[in-house]
């Protein structure tokens, strides 16, 4: 019981540092990974060892694979997609959106890895989608990109413009992050007093590197997550369990 309550105490002691970090914040910046939407019935990537249907996801996630199988990688991302069809926003995405709130404009930024739409579907503003979003296709030929929101599009979908075949308007592995994006990202990561990582194994490159940066710029760095990370050695503060509950209870201790 000692050790309960010490545990206990432990937590509750970190859970205030945070707050109180947060509260006296002048700029936040958030990197989240498929932690925050695991509560959501959402899969995460390395949970299943990183394999889908015995496949590794850095085989199936790459420029390489669609062309060598494109109805092979249309049929991983169709059924991500289905399962998005049946997922909400879990109290760890409304929390951060609250979070948003509290802070002017720029002075809260929320870079995600993840595809799944949540964070706005949450109600989160300033949201950067590092790695693309499963809502949209891009075409291969007229390069056209479209919003398609979780609609069927068959095995092997075509550009209705130019009939060329389309992809997802994801980032795989081996292709760059959107420019723009990434810059915003980085630049954000700078400016911030603390960051907050939530539910990211933190070994995917460039958005990991945002962790060692946001601790070179001197910001504070908040980790949320069920177990340690590559993220944890920079982690000033770590609250370790649920972001879909931990959130909701910083968010209280915050005030
Ligand atoms: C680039 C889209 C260069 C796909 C994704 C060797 C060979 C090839 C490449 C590399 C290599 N070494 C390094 C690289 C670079 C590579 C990389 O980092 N590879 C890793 C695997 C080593 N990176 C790239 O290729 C990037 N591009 O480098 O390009 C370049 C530059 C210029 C010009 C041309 C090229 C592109 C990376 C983007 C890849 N795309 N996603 C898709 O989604 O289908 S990455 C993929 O992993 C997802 O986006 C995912 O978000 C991301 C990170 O995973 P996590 O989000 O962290 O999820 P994970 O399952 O790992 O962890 C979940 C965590 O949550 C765990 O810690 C768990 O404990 C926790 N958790 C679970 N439940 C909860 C929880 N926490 C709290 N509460 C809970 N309830
Ligand atoms: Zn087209």
């Amino acid at each position: 019981m000692t050790a309960m309550i010490n545990d206990t105490g432990e937590a509750n002691n970190r859970i205030a540092t945070a707050a109180t970090l947060l509260r006296h914040a002048r700029r936040v910046a958030v990197l989240t990974g498929a932690g925050v939407s695991a509560e959501s019935g959402v899969p995460t990537f390395r949970g299943s060892d990183g394999l889908w249907e015995g496949h590794r996801i850095d085989e199936v996630a790459t420029p390489m694979a669609f062309r060598d199988d494109p109805r092979l990688v249309w049929r991983f991302y169709n059924l991500r997609r289905a399962n998005l069809r049946t997922v909400q926003p879990n109290p760890g995405h409304f929390a951060l959106a609250e979070l948003e709130q509290r802070f002017a404009g720029e002075h809260f930024t929320l870079v995600t890895q993840n595809v799944d739409s949540l964070h706005r579907r949450a109600g989160s503003q300033r949201v950067l989608e590092l790695h693309g979003n499963l809502s949209r296709t891009r075409c291969m030929q007229c390069h056209a990109i479209e919003d398609r929101g979780l609609d069927e599009l068959g095995e092997l979908p075509h550009c209705p413009h130019c009939n060329g075949l389309l992809r997802p308007d994801i980032v795989w592995f081996h292709e760059a992050l959107p420019a723009a994006t990434w810059e915003e990202a980085a630049l954000m990561t700078s400016l911030c007093d603390v960051f907050l990582v939530v539910g990211t194994s933190a070994v995917v490159y460039p958005a990991a590197g945002l962790i060692v940066a946001a601790k070179r710029s001197g910001a504070k760095v908040i980790e949320i997550n069920l177990a340690e990370t590559d993220a944890s050695y920079h982690a000033d503060v770590r609250l370790t369990g649920p972001s879909g509950a931990l959130l909701p209870g910083l968010l209280k201790a915050i005030g």
